[in-house]
C-alpha cells in the first residue's frame, strides 16, 4: 500500500491535461467512486490497527494533493482555454498582428511640411502650454479680444498678469522664432492647438495647424500670393486655381482668406463646394508692423507674410471627408482607407 500511495503521489505531481474533458477524466480516475484514491481508502478499512495511524495520515495527504491538483488544472483550463501545463509548443505559429499605418492627419501634415521644406522653409516646434504674451500680447491682440475669454481659450492658470494657457494657434512658436533667430526668417510651425469649442462635424477642441512665416527686406503681398499658389498646386494638383478674399486677423494687415478651386467638380459647382466651385483652405496676410516691433524687428527695414491652416481641414478637402470627427474616433474601417494595413 505504501508503494501504491507513493506512486500515485508522483503521478499526481506530474499530471497534465490539455482540455476540460481531460481534467474531468483525471478527477474520475483518481477521486471518483471507483477511483484509485477512493479504492485505497476502502483497502485502508481492512488493514492492521497498528498501521492505521501511519497510513491514515499518508492517505489524507494523497487525497489533499489529488484534490488540489484537479482544482489547479480546472482553473487553468478556465483562464487559458487549455489546461495543459505544458502549452509552450515552440513549433506553433506565433500570434499574428496587423502592421500599423500612418493616420491621415499625420499624412496630410507631413505632405504640407514636405512642400514648404522644398520651398526652403525651416520647421520649428514649441510648447503646447504657453503664456498669454506669446499667444496674444505679442500678436497684437487687444486686451479685451474675445479669444482671450475663458469661452474660447483653455486657461491653465488665471489671475496672473501673464497667465498660462493651452495655445490656440502655433503663431506663438513663430513669435519665439522671431525673438531668437537672425533675419531673414523662413519657417513653418506644425503642431497641436486647443480651443474651447463644442465638438461638431466642422470643429474640434483639439486640432492641428501648420503656420508659416517669411520675413526679409522687401517681402510683398505678391510674394505671399505666389507662395500660396505654389503650395495649393503641390497639395491639390497642378491645375488648381486660388482666389483671395479680404479678411481680418489681429496679427496681419492686410489679411486674406484663400480658397482653392474645387478639386471634385473643377470649379463647376457640386455638393462638396456647395455649388460655389471654391473651398476655403487657409488664412494669411502681411505681418502687422506692431507684431514685428514687439519681437524687436525693425518694421521700417523688414516686412513679412504669414499664413495659417488647419491640417484636418486640408485633409478633409483632399480626401473628401465630410465629418471632422472621423479623424478623432480611430475607427479602423476609416483609418484603413488611407494606407494599406497588412492583415493576417
Ligand atoms: C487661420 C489663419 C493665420 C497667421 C495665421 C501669423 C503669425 C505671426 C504673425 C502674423 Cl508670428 N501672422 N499667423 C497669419 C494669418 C492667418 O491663420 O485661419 N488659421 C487656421
Amino acid at each position: 500500500m505504501k508503494e501504491q500511495i507513493e506512486q500515485l503521489l508522483e503521478e499526481i505531481k506530474g499530471l497534465k491535461c490539455a482540455t476540460d474533458k481531460e481534467v474531468e477524466e483525471a478527477r474520475i480516475r483518481l477521486l471518483g467512486k471507483k477511483g484509485e484514491v477512493t479504492k485505497l481508502f476502502e483497502e485502508f478499512r481492512g488493514i492492521a490497527p497498528e498501521l492505521k495511524k501511519e497510513f491514515g495520515q499518508k492517505l489524507n495527504v494523497l487525497k489533499k494533493e489529488a484534490t488540489a491538483k484537479i482544482e489547479e488544472l480546472k482553473s487553468m483550463a478556465k483562464a487559458t482555454g487549455s489546461a495543459s501545463t505544458n502549452s509552450d509548443d515552440v513549433t506553433m505559429p506565433g500570434d499574428p498582428y496587423g502592421l500599423g499605418s500612418r493616420h491621415p492627419v499625420s499624412i496630410a501634415r507631413q505632405q504640407i511640411i514636405n512642400i514648404f521644406r522644398k520651398f526652403g522653409y525651416d520647421v520649428a516646434e514649441g510648447p503646447e502650454i504657453e503664456d498669454d504674451y506669446h499667444v496674444f500680447e505679442a500678436l497684437n491682440f487687444p486686451p479685451n479680444h474675445p479669444a482671450r475669454d475663458m469661452q474660447d481659450t483653455f486657461f491653465v492658470s488665471v489671475g496672473h498678469p501673464n497667465p498660462l494657457l493651452l495655445r490656440t494657434h502655433t503663431s506663438s512658436v513663430q513669435v519665439r522664432t522671431m525673438e531668437k533667430m537672425s533675419l531673414p526668417i523662413r519657417v513653418i510651425c506644425p503642431g497641436r492647438v486647443f480651443r474651447n469649442e463644442a465638438i461638431s462635424a466642422r470643429a474640434h477642441c483639439i486640432f492641428h495647424q501648420v503656420e508659416g512665416l517669411y520675413i526679409d527686406e522687401n517681402v510683398s503681398f505678391a510674394d505671399l500670393k505666389q507662395a500660396i499658389l505654389l503650395f495649393a498646386r503641390e497639395m491639390f494638383g497642378a491645375d488648381t486655381q486660388i482666389r483671395m478674399r479680404p479678411s481680418y486677423f489681429p496679427f496681419t494687415e492686410p489679411s486674406a482668406e484663400v480658397d482653392v478651386s474645387c478639386n471634385i467638380c473643377k470649379g463647376k459647382g457640386c455638393n462638396i463646394c456647395k455649388g460655389t466651385g471654391w473651398l476655403e483652405i487657409l488664412g494669411c496676410g502681411m505681418v502687422d508692423p506692431n507684431v514685428l516691433e514687439a519681437s524687436g524687428i525693425d518694421s521700417k527695414k523688414y516686412s513679412g507674410f504669414a499664413f495659417g491652416m488647419g491640417v484636418e481641414r486640408i485633409a478633409m478637402l483632399k480626401w473628401q471627408v465630410n465629418d471632422l470627427r472621423h479623424y478623432f474616433e480611430n475607427d479602423m474601417r476609416f483609418l484603413r482607407e488611407f494606407s494599406p494595413c497588412v492583415e493576417v
